[in-house]
């Protein structure tokens, strides 16, 4: 699966959804970053309503339920309300955000932070990917600029659901993840420069080689993820750029993301600060110039706890084996936890496996977890509930 965000792929997805919940006479909205809101009705329109959302977008070569599993999930409990009739107090919403994984256009959960105020419009529209294309123009290019003023929207709470991404739960032999925090996490964009010059020519001693000052700070990088290990602190590089790029000259510039991820704030932002001692100490001792972007930082958080009472009580009573746990992935719920009471709901996959294209999950786990979904849902959205 490699359905990036904004591209055709993306749109095709989309439309696909759209269409279903226009079958199904549901409102649809879309907002100036190109989220999408589907809307089920509810008997008093006064009241703010209930929201689940997830995204659509995924990694390159990634899996088919990050993500998506949630959006359909949703609007199959919207069609399982209309089956069965059932008329909730409060409307019952569907989000799909733009921009989740954040890896044609960096950052990651773009959508849903322009929605809580994290991120400006202005300068999502403006993130270009690797070919120089912008988020404003590809919104454009797919018919989904839209114009739906969503500043004032104000869910009453926000439940997403979503495979867990890891392996606890399938290890433990648990259906159900009560989602009650998230891992921080970071992005940075780091640049050495050095001299590119000729390979044949160039005495080892006379080189100011960007990309062995690349690989010197991914092996100290390497150790300092290692060091938090144990109390969960994760470090990943996942993009590499040399340039010029070519295996006979040594490289002038080396470019390189990195991301780090740690349960604890204060850890994570002591992690953040060795990057920036170790990153410019390698600079010195190797005679290149470095460049650091940090573009994206989420602390720690936790979720609403009324939020996740309501989802372990479900889960209780529809007998679903279950246990509390973190997400070490980010999720758009980090971002409505800032505008709503929000928590989530995780199924397992199988062997723990995400971000791959042999991500999977059994019939049974996805039932489960549309089913705590729905009764979650329509439990917050009824007459009387109070959050
Ligand atoms: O990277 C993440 O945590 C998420 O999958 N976007
Ligand atoms: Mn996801
Ligand atoms: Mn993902």
């Amino acid at each position: 699966m490699t359905r990036l965000a904004l591209t055709d792929l993306d749109k095709q997805a989309c439309d696909l959804l759209i269409d279903k919940a226009k079958k199904a006479k549901f409102d649809v909205s879309i907002d100036q970053i190109g989220n999408i809101f589907i809307r089920r009705q509810g008997k008093n329109s006064n009241l703010n309503p209930v929201l689940m959302g997830s995204h659509a977008d995924s990694q390159p070569k990634g899996g088919r339920f990050d993500g998506v599993y949630g959006v359909l999930a949703g609007l199959e409990v919207m069609l399982s309300l209309n089956d069965n009739n059932v008329q909730t107090e409060r409307s019952i919403d569907l989000a799909i955000w733009t921009n989740e994984e954040g890896t044609r256009f960096a950052p990651a959960m773009m959508g849903s932070a322009v929605f809580a105020k994290k991120m400006k419009l202005e300068n999502a529209l403006s993130c270009q990917d690797n070919n120089g294309v912008t988020v404003k123009e590809e919104l454009e290019r797919i018919g989904y600029a839209g114009s739906d003023d969503f500043s004032q929207y104000n869910p009453y709470a926000s439940l997403e659901l979503h495979i867990e991404q890891g392996p606890i739960l399938e290890k433990h032999n648990n259906v159900i993840g009560i989602v009650t925090g998230s891992l921080g996490q970071k992005w940075y964009e780091i640049e050495f420069i050095g001299e590119a010059s000729h390979a044949g020519t160039t005495p080892m001693n006379m080189r100011r080689d960007a990309g062995f000052g690349m690989a010197r700070a991914m092996l100290k990088l390497h150790d300092l993820g290692m060091q938090e290990c144990d109390m969960g602190g994760r470090i990943t590089i996942g993009e590499v750029k040399l340039d010029p790029g070519s295996r006979n000259v040594i490289p002038g510039r080396a470019w390189f993301t990195l991301e780090i991820r740690h349960p604890n704030k204060q850890a994570l932002e002591k992690m953040d600060k060795k990057i920036y001692d170790l990153m410019h100490h390698i600079g010195k001792t190797n005679k290149l110039d470095v460049l650091i972007n940090k573009i994206l930082s989420i602390s720690p958080l936790n979720f609403d706890q009324k939020c996740i009472s309501v989802v372990r009580e479900v889960t209780r009573n529809l007998g679903y084996s279950h246990e509390d746990m973190i997400s070490g992935a980010g999720h758009d719920s980090c971002y409505l936890n800032y505008v709503a009471p929000a928590s989530m709901i995780f199924i397992p996959c199988v062997n723990g496996l995400s971000h791959n294209e042999l991500e999977d999950i059994t019939f049974e786990w996805s039932e489960a977890g549309a089913q705590v979904l729905a009764h979650s849902i329509v439990k917050l959205a009824s007459h009387g509930f109070e959050i």
